[in-house]
């Protein structure tokens, strides 16, 4: 068992298409731990309990839960199908960062930051992870948001279990591209 696949495997199930193991998400994006693991088996992915405690437990970017009995689990962000997470709007930080690439650059500075596929716009608290992030898609842009003001203007913002800063929008007069000393690592 590759929990590295099956993590990528479970993104897919718990965000974005359940019907591929036969499933449908409640609306709090839950899905029962024994229909999932059921289900995985009868698609030739068996897997057990400790297996999926493991991945859930080692995962790098922390991004499954259970609730808080077991019985159930979820994405903690990330979604693409229509789930309710109840997070609370929180006051966030002066500053977030987002990481992006060049080719989307000219987009994002005219309509702004979309959710594109996704519930949200993802934001991060540091650059490092706006770098990561953006390393995914080829050489990063960090563009830094103007969060505080933002939620002062009545935007809200909320950040998932595992840190990640989640919002509707950002419009483009509150965006800047950070320009970053080389190997600043902050
Ligand atoms: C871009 C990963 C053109 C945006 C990561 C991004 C993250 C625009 C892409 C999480 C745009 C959307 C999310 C506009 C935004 N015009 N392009 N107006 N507005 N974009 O993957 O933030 O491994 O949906 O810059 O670590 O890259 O999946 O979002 O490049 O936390 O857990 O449209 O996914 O986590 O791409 O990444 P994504 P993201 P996981």
């Amino acid at each position: 068992m590759n929990l590295k696949k099956m993590s990528t495997f479970l993104s897919l199930v718990l965000r974005h298409k359940p019907e591929t193991v036969g499933l449908t998400l409640d609306e709090g994006g839950w899905l029962e731990v024994e229909a999932l693991l059921t289900a995985l088996n009868n698609q030739g992915k068996p897997l057990s309990l400790q297996e999926l405690k493991r991945l859930v437990e080692t995962n790098d970017k922390k991004r499954f839960e259970f609730s808080p009995d077991g019985a159930r689990i979820r994405a903690s962000q990330g979604h693409s199908v229509t789930v309710d997470l109840s997070l609370e709007s929180i006051p966030p930080p002066e500053i977030l960062y987002h990481g992006t690439v060049e080719k989307f650059l000219g987009s994002i500075l005219k309509k702004g930051l979309q959710p594109r596929g996704r519930h949200h716009v993802h934001l991060s608290a540091n650059r490092k992870t706006a770098r990561s992030v953006g390393s995914r898609r080829g050489d990063p842009i960090i563009l830094r948001v103007q969060a505080q003001e933002m939620a002062e203007a009545g935007f809200d913002f909320f950040r998932s279990v595992n840190g990640v800063w989640l919002t509707e929008h950002v419009p483009p007069n509150y965006l800047a591209v950070e320009r970053e000393a080389k190997k600043s690592s902050k």
